[in-house]
């Protein structure tokens, strides 16, 4: 799977994708993360890239320009036909599990990642193809978003996890939160580990950790409590 990156700051991929499981996920050849300065398309003279809104108002927006030169760079030299455009936006879907695994099927992804007031509606209308928010909460930018979505994704292809780090049982597996976890020591500052996950009867231990599971989703998320109950 191919990641396409389209941003103003492409310094702050470098760093996260150079840690841990993505730059494994790179090195074993199942990911690729492409950064693209959309700056460096500008047509203008001084490399500008923003303006002001027409009908007035505060901030200031990104150009079609530079961001549409981009974009058909990244088709033109991937030879990609109907890609995945996300726009990174507060006023986009909110971003789900459920979003990340059937994004996890696409061989090409291109992720636009907006800056100051946003971007030029006519963008939007061309390119874009999901607008995608991470939460009910205002960030400066769409870099963050963008990682997360491609952490979020790439875990999901075949490879890039180890069995250790499967994601065979998870949060959102089934609409349940996890269950609580304990190591060694058995004794940690006055406080035992469950007698029943020392019991080695592991039917007794898989009914404990569904249960604690149900308790803790119907406590903190309702929502997906309810949800898991129709299944
Ligand atoms: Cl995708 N962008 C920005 N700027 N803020 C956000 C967001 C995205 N999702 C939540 N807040």
């Amino acid at each position: 799977m191919r990641f396409h990156i389209m941003t103003l700051f492409p310094d702050i991929f470098n760093s996260y994708m150079s840690e841990s499981i993505m730059k494994r996920a790179i090195e074993k050849e199942i990911i690729e993360v492409h950064v693209y300065n959309i700056r460096d398309f500008s047509a203008n003279k001084h490399k500008k890239v923003d303006d002001y809104p027409f009908g007035g108002g505060a901030g200031m927006l990104m150009t079609p320009q530079p961001i549409y030169d981009t974009y058909k760079h990244i088709v033109d030299t991937h030879n990609i036909t109907n890609p995945r455009v996300v726009y990174l936006t507060p006023k986009g879907q909110v971003y789900k599990q459920e979003i990340a695994s059937d994004l996890s099927l696409d061989e090409d992804i291109i992720l636009l990642c907006g800056h100051y007031e946003g971007i030029d509606q006519r963008i939007i209308d061309l390119i874009v193809t999901d607008e995608v928010s991470i939460g009910d909460y205002v960030l400066t930018g769409g870099e963050l978003p963008a990682l997360i979505m491609i952490d979020s994704i790439a875990r999901l292809i075949p490879g890039v996890l180890s069995q250790n780090e499967s994601f065979e049982e998870e949060s959102f597996k089934d609409d349940l939160l996890e269950y609580p976890h304990y190591t060694r020591p058995r004794e940690f500052m006055g406080m035992s580990v469950p007698d029943v996950l020392l019991s080695g009867n592991h039917q007794k231990i898989e009914k404990w950790r569904l249960e604690e599971s149900k308790k803790i989703t119907k406590l903190r998320r309702p929502d997906l409590y309810k949800k898991s109950c129709k299944k």
